[in-house]
């Protein structure tokens, strides 16, 4: 009897990864290599984001591999490479700031490729038949830092509402699942994404306000992400909650206390939970069952971010844990968490 496989996340070392493309038929959408260092990876002809941020601790490099169905178109739309089956798109692209003249752009470097990245992706997800952005990777060079007497993150805001009204769509409800990290200066900006065929349902945070509604004082043009996305592209619900901190109301809390700044994450990451379970009627997902990936900006902190997340969760199915820099300068820690319906089942083609 043949199986199809729903949809999945696996977290690899590079070393895993080439044993499963070795296999007599890979099913890999895309995937994105998380290292400090440039990494070859000669056996995947899927799309790949490499993002320069190292994992915590001795791991050299971990990619995450997304898994689904084919067949599979795959190819290049100006610098986006993408592949896709029948309901889901991965695709990603790289542009550097270097390549951008500030004195060919009324504003600024950052701000001319953010809005380029977002305008060639909506130009390829809409051609490809898959425009409805589902979930959004941002990794952007010195997100904290001041230039042209404004934050990088401010200055991506900007670029990234701007391109969303320039190509049409809604900068409020229904926007992507989302998150934004610093990678070290001198890299590029790297963007990767899922995108469907049909529009998810987003699901807000009863706890905090919606990020298009932040007030002014978070920057003039807000963020465009929703908290969490749900979708029916597989066999199950999937559940794509975007990068998640110790954020109330609008307001960053537990300054400096990266063990409670964990635990005030994981409150409203159940807070989400609570909802698209409300949503959908039934109680799909939980906390146990969810795959992690979680943004540490000081090492230092990793002991207490992971002992507070492992009393939380449990069993808690090995979260990723990276080294890399907040959207906001006093949050010390992110976690980002995908779900996927029951664990571990196959379902029987066809059905
Ligand atoms: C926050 O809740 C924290 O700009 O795309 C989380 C997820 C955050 C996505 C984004 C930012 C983004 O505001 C930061």
């Amino acid at each position: 009897m043949s199986y199809r496989t729903p949809l999945q996340v696996d977290y690899w070392s590079p070393e895993e990864l080439a044993v499963c493309c070795a296999g007599i038929s890979s099913d890999i959408l895309g995937l994105s290599i998380f290292c400090a260092d440039e990494v070859s990876l000669d056996a995947v002809d899927a799309p790949v984001a490499r993002v320069r941020i190292a994992p915590v601790g001795d791991q050299h490099a971990v990619c995450e591999v997304w898994r689904a169905p084919g067949p599979f178109r795959t190819g290049k739309i100006g610098p986006v490479r993408y592949r896709a089956n029948q309901t889901l798109a991965f695709g990603c692209l790289e542009l550097s700031e270097a390549s951008f003249a500030a004195s060919h752009h009324p504003r600024t470097a950052l701000s001319a490729i953010v809005e380029s990245a977002y305008a060639e992706i909506f130009g390829c997800i809409d051609s490809l038949g898959f425009p409805h952005l589902v979930r959004v990777w941002n990794h952007l060079p010195e997100i904290n830092s001041n230039t042209s007497g404004f934050e990088r993150y401010r200055q991506f805001n900007e670029a990234r509402h701007r391109s969303f009204l320039a190509c049409g769509r809604q900068t409020a409800g229904n926007v992507p699942a989302a998150c934004a990290l610093g990678t070290p200066a001198g890299t590029a900006l790297v963007v990767y994404f899922l995108a469907s065929s049909q529009a998810g349902t987003i699901i807000e945070n009863p706890r905090q306000v919606s990020a298009w509604n932040y007030p002014s004082q978070y920057g003039a043009f807000s963020p465009l992400f929703s908290r969490a996305i749900l979708t029916n592209v597989s066999t199950h619900p999937e559940l794509f909650i975007s990068g998640t901190a110790s954020i109330v109301g609008h307001r960053s809390v537990h300054p400096d206390d990266a063990a409670d700044q964990t635990r005030e994450a994981a409150t409203n990451i159940c807070a989400l939970l609570g909802e698209a379970n409300r949503v959908i009627n039934k109680s799909v997902f939980d906390k146990e069952h969810l795959r992690y990936k979680v943004y540490v900006r000081d090492p230092a902190d990793y002991a207490a971010v992971a002992d507070v997340l492992h009393a939380i969760v449990q069993p808690l199915a090995s979260p990723v844990f990276l080294r890399a820099d907040i959207c906001r300068s006093d949050l010390l820690v992110e976690v980002e968490a995908v779900g996927l319906g029951q664990p571990g089942a196959a379902h029987p083609a066809g059905t």
